[in-house]
C-alpha cells in the first residue's frame, strides 16, 4: 500500500459523492500516481463500507473488462471486480433515471446466481458450475465517475468499476442446461439491433469470470455468498444511452430483458 488510511477515506468519500450527486471528476491517479492495486481496492472497500453503514445491502458482485471488445474500447487488458448495492437494481422493463447519472452506457451480460458459497483460491470453471444455481439475462448500466470515461485500471477499480445500475430477468435457466460459450445474444436500442455476441467473448467461457472473482475475493479472506448475483462482464462494447432510449437484451433460449431511460 502506498496511500495512508486518511487519503483512502478522503478519495472514497470524493468518488462516492460524485456518484451520489451525478458529478464527474478527473481520474484520481492524476494526483496519486504512486497508488497501487491494493490502494485501489481499499478505496472501493471503503465506498462499500460507507454504503453499508448508511443501510444499503450488497446484493452482488461484477466482473468487468472481461471481453476483448470491452478491453479494446477502454484501452486496458486486465479484468476488474466491483460490488453491487441494492439500489442499483431496476425492475425488469423499469425506468432508469438519467438525471441521477453522468453519462450512462449499457452492456449485455450473462448474470449468475449462486446456489452455494464459493471461496477461492483455486476456483475454476468446474467449481463455479457446481456452485451456480441458474443463469439469466442482464443489462448493466455503467457510469464512470471520470470525465469522458477516461481512466486507468487503478482509477476505475477505486470507482467501483463504474457500477451504477442493472436489470436482470428473462427466462432463468439451470446452468447445466446452457452451453455458456455458444449462448447467443442480440442487443437492441430503440428496436434496432446494435450489438451481437456469444458467451465465449467473455474470457473464452463466462464462468471463468466468476472463478476469477472468487479467487480475487479469496485472496482477501472473502467469499461469494450463496444467493449472490454476479454479472460476468460486457459481451460487446458498451452502448451510450440518453433519456427516451429503450434497450432490450435477447439471450438465446433465455427470453429477453429490458429497461427504459427517462
Ligand atoms: C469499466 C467497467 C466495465 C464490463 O462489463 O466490462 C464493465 C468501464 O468500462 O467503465 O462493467
Ligand atoms: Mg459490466
Amino acid at each position: 500500500m502506498k496511500l495512508d488510511q486518511a487519503t483512502i477515506a478522503k478519495l472514497a468519500a470524493h468518488l462516492e459523492n460524485c456518484e451520489l450527486e451525478g458529478q464527474d471528476t478527473v481520474k484520481i491517479t492524476d494526483a496519486h500516481p504512486d497508488m497501487d492495486w491494493d490502494d485501489a481496492y481499499a478505496i472501493q472497500d471503503e465506498i462499500q463500507r460507507r454504503k453499508v453503514a448508511r443501510g444499503n445491502k450488497i446484493v452482488g458482485w461484477k466482473a468487468g473488462l472481461t471481453s476483448h471488445a470491452k478491453m479494446k474500447q477502454m484501452g486496458v487488458e486486465t479484468p476488474v471486480f466491483g460490488f453491487m448495492a441494492d439500489y442499483y437494481a431496476i425492475p425488469e422493463g423499469g425506468e432508469c433515471k438519467v438525471s441521477e447519472l453522468i453519462h450512462p452506457k449499457v452492456e449485455p451480460e450473462i448474470a449468475f446466481v449462486m446456489k452455494t458459497a464459493l471461496k477461492g483460491p483455486g476456483c475454476h470453471i468446474g467449481s463455479v458450475l457446481a456452485a451456480v444455481d441458474f443463469v439469466m439475462a442482464g443489462i448493466e448500466v455503467i457510469d464512470s465517475r471520470y470525465r469522458d470515461f477516461k481512466f486507468d485500471l487503478k482509477s476505475v477499480i477505486a470507482d467501483n468499476t463504474s457500477a451504477a445500475r442493472f436489470v436482470v430477468g428473462g427466462q432463468p435457466r439451470p446452468v447445466s442446461e446452457v452451453d455458456l460459450r455458444t449462448l447467443g445474444i442480440v442487443f437492441e436500442k430503440n428496436g434496432e439491433p446494435v450489438a451481437f455476441g456469444a458467451g465465449a467473448a467473455v474470457l473464452g467461457h463466462p464462468a471463468a469470470a466468476i472463478a476469477m472473482l472468487a479467487n480475487h475475493l479469496g485472496e482477501r479472506g472473502q467469499k461469494i455468498p450463496a444467493g449472490a448475483l454476479i454479472l460476468s462482464g460486457g459481451i460487446t462494447e458498451a452502448v451510450a444511452v440518453e433519456a427516451g432510449d429503450c434497450v432490450t437484451l435477447r439471450m438465446q433460449g433465455m427470453g429477453s430483458v429490458g429497461m427504459r431511460f427517462v
